[in-house]
């Protein structure tokens, strides 16, 4: 285990799957290339800004989703480009290995954390599954810096290695790491791994784009029929309604 996530181009595959293993988190480079960066942040721009902060929904509890953060779901609402990025390769070719069976996507956000958010508190995703009390890695979470993710401007801050912790293990502070990355990199971290979103102390927003994964047979956090217009789904590719769970194809375990 290191402190520190180690930083691989998101084409190898093989590096990224060993750093996920042994840390519990890795950051891919040039997950996304300039294209797809620029093409993503135009598709989400014009709802980001109409958003008001800390538009929590279903009277979730606002302390942890942020009193200066925005969130969008539903993304798939929001053109092509969000669609391939939903359908990028590497968590496809790491979800076959790690998710056993087919994968859907759990849930997408658009994370911004604005200036003024403090930290949220340190979790782990897999914990909505908890009961389940499954004997493997089921979540797989991929988090894209729109922007670049500094310690000032709210990087995800991650204590590698706790994917392996007891749950009542508590970190030190110097067990934390930031997940600091250029624009278009991404963080590629474990279910089970203890995160928050990070503090900005900035005058800029840090945007993520998050896609969660789970095998098809879990049931997904987000509702993608109540969060998506229905020209939106109607547009969608094959590959894309089975990762939505909008398909019976991909009921089907390798094992
Ligand atoms: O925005 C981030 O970097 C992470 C946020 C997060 O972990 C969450 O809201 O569950």
């Amino acid at each position: 285990m290191s402190t520190q996530l180690a930083q691989v181009p998101a084409t190898d595959i093989e590096a990224i799957g060993k750093a996920l293993e042994a840390d519990g988190g890795v950051i891919a480079l040039d997950y996304l290339d300039q294209r797809s960066l620029a093409a993503a942040r135009e598709a989400l721009a014009a709802a980001i800004a109409d958003l008001p902060w800390c538009n929590t929904y279903n009277a979730y509890e606002d302390a942890f989703f942020g009193q200066k953060t925005k969130r969008i779901h539903g993304l798939l609402n929001y053109g092509e480009t969000i669609e391939r990025i939903l359908l990028h390769p590497l968590p496809a070719a790491l979800g076959r290995h790690r998710l056993a069976g087919e994968m859907i996507m759990s849930t997408g956000e658009l994370m911004a954390i604005g200036p003024g958010e403090t930290r949220q508190r340190l979790h782990r995703d897999g914990v909505s599954w908890e009961r389940a009390n499954l004997p493997f890695d089921f979540l797989l979470s991929v988090n894209i810096a729109l922007t670049d993710f500094t310690q000032d401007n709210g990087a995800t801050v991650v204590v590698p290695g706790s994917h392996r912790w007891n749950a009542d293990r508590q970190p030190e502070p110097s067990e934390f790491t930031y997940a600091q990355m250029p624009a278009g990199s991404a963080l590629v971290y474990s279910g089970q791994i203890l995160h928050s979103g990070g503090a900005n102390i900035t005058d800029d927003t840090r945007m993520g784009l998050y896609f969660g994964y789970i095998p098809a047979w879990l049931r997904p956090l987000e509702n993608p029929v109540q969060t998506h217009n229905a020209e939106a789904l109607a547009a969608l590719s094959p590959s894309a309604r089975k990762l939505l769970g909008l398909s019976e194809e991909g009921f089907v375990a390798y094992l």
